[in-house]
């Protein structure tokens, strides 16, 4: 017999990122949030320092990845970690300028998600070494949804040569 609700927890993996103020108390505090708001984190990487990727004239940041288990659907996950991006003190002034903290839905599942403010998986991640240093990490052999390649073998084709650096 089929369970009347069968509960389906997807995992997702979110990056992580900070370049204002305590960088890495910022991402502690962001994962803490995340375990008690979105879902049980199952993985995360090291911590990284990362030149600025994109508009470089700013301080460095610390960026991680984790996965999540969680019961959420994309929208309702995107609400909530944009709360725990202004609880933890982010203002939006400038795209891609400093911020305490930014968190970014990389994968949810295989699912493939391109609305307005909502684009899954990520548009840039395959370019960005701060994502696919980490993501090497927790998961090489992961497939990518709609470019239908591994994470390693992205990594390998990867042309951002920008620093990213294991912190202990
Ligand atoms: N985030 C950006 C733009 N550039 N560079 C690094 N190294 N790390 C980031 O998290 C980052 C970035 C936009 O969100
Ligand atoms: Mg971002
Ligand atoms: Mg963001």
């Amino acid at each position: 017999m089929q369970p009347l609700h069968t509960k389906k927890y997807i995992n997702v993996y979110l990056s992580l990122g900070s370049n204002l103020g305590n960088r890495r108390e910022n991402i502690v505090s962001a994962s803490t949030l995340i375990h008690k708001k979105v879902g049980k984190i199952v993985k995360s990487s090291h911590f990284y320092e990362t030149q600025p990727y994109g508009k470089t004239d700013q301080d460095a940041f610390v960026n991680q990845v984790v996965m999540v288990n969680t019961l959420l659907d994309p929208r309702a996950m995107l609400e909530e970690i944009t709360k725990i991006e202004r609880e933890l003190g982010r203002e939006r002034k400038e795209k891609w300028g400093p911020r305490t903290i930014d968190i970014d839905i990389l994968f949810y599942g295989k699912r493939i998600v391109r609305d307005k403010g909502l684009e899954i998986p990520h548009p840039e991640l395959h370019k960005r070494a701060f994502v696919l240093v980490p993501m090497m990490e927790l998961d090489p052999e992961l497939e990518h949804p709609t470019l239908n390649v591994a994470i390693d073998q992205l990594y390998m084709d990867c042309e951002d040569d920008s620093d990213v650096m294991m912190l202990d």
